[in-house]
């Protein structure tokens, strides 16, 4: 019958993970997420695949680093994780403190933080500050916090474990299309995640999984493109809080990874984010937080250039799930409203039938 359960990521990965030989993994049975065809978005173009990151269990692929990240921090005797996040990571780090049984405390940016991210990190009893800074500066500020202190497990990208975690999303891609893709499209904030799919991808070339490293495509909303622009964002500012960051922690990383496949970084608008944020639900049935769509919305933009042909295979990362925004998606989704009908047959029967929706 059925294979043995999916075991999670640490234990998946054990071999491949620089975790001391006693940690007892700390987990929500992350990774293993679908890579869906959507070929619907690539007319005429290569084959096109979405690596559904919002299917991990707080809905986001910080989980896969955060498994690595608190598993370490609490074999280490570490009581507290702490974070500063635009709210994907704030929400992973507090879901996995309480399934350690550690404290966690997340520093965001005051106001710019989408409500679901909000209240996982309320919900899981994560102690929740906000500041008037941006994400920028609140990681400056627990960095400098987490240098004075070290009981405190600083669980941010920096934390090179958190890498470590989500280069296993690269070996879940080779596992499932029996090759490397010709490209990989993710959006970019600090950069950690960029820089950890190319150590994944090198990592399976050297063990022979593959022969060649996908080129590595950066995305970045146009407001806050400081590896496109060559320039730190002093204010940053898009559409997508969860990419809205000037000074990208891992910068060095990602231009590595960029360069060393022969990828590129690029910057796409808010309206082009929009217009795939909308597209993602109606076309595919794939609700992605707009951070997500804007991998999207870099893939329509490099497929209009002429980048790839038909038999190229290109994967999209959709990082983070569409529920975790609804303030967005109130105001952006347009068109889907809720019409009010009286509760009689007639009333329903033509809102079943009727014409009156077109
Ligand atoms: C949905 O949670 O930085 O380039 O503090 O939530 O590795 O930063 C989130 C980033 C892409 C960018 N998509 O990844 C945080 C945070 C989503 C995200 C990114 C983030 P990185």
């Amino acid at each position: 019958m059925s294979a043995s359960p999916w075991p999670g990521v640490v234990v998946r990965y054990r071999e491949r993970l620089p975790l001391p030989a006693g940690a007892e993994p700390v987990t929500l049975l992350e990774g293993n997420t679908p890579l869906l065809p959507a070929d619907a978005l690539s007319p005429g173009g290569p084959r096109l695949w979405l690596k559904l990151e919002s299917m991990n269990p707080t809905a986001s692929f910080k989980d896969r680093g955060m498994t690595v990240a608190v598993t370490a921090a609490r074999a280490a005797g570490a009581r507290t994780v702490v974070c500063a996040s635009t709210g994907n990571t704030a929400a992973s780090a507090a879901a996995y403190a309480a399934r350690a049984g550690m404290a966690c405390v997340v520093v965001l940016p005051a106001g710019a933080v989408a409500q679901g991210k909000l209240l996982q990190a309320r919900a899981a009893g994560a102690r929740t500050v906000a500041i008037e800074a941006g994400f920028d500066g609140a990681l400056a500020l627990v960095r400098e916090v987490a240098a004075l202190h070290p009981e405190i497990a600083l669980v941010n990208s920096v934390n090179p474990l958190r890498l470590e975690g989500q280069k296993t999303a690269a070996f879940e891609i080779v596992d499932a299309l029996g090759r490397a893709p010709t490209a990989l499209v993710l959006p970019v904030g600090n950069a950690g995640n960029i820089s950890a799919y190319h150590r994944g991808f090198e990592e399976a070339r050297r063990l022979g999984w593959i022969d060649r490293l996908p080129r590595l495509f950066g995305v970045q909303a146009a407001g806050a493109a400081p590896l496109v622009d060559g320039a730190e964002v002093e204010h940053p500012e898009t559409v997508a809080s969860a990419i809205r960051i000037g000074r990208p922690a891992s910068a060095a990383l990602a231009r590595e990874a960029v360069r060393a496949t022969g990828g590129a970084f690029l910057k796409v608008e808010d309206r082009e984010i929009l217009a795939a944020y909308r597209d993602l639900p109606r076309r595919l049935g794939v609700f992605a937080e707009p951070a997500s769509a804007a991998a999207v919305a870099g893939f329509a933009r490099l497929l209009a250039q002429g980048t790839w042909g038909p038999d190229d295979d290109v994967v999209a990362v959709i990082t983070g799930h569409g529920l975790k925004d609804p303030g967005t998606a109130e105001g952006e989704l347009g068109g889907g409203e809720v019409r009010r009908v009286p509760a009689e047959r007639a009333a329903v029967e033509e809102a079943i039938l009727g014409e009156a929706w077109v």
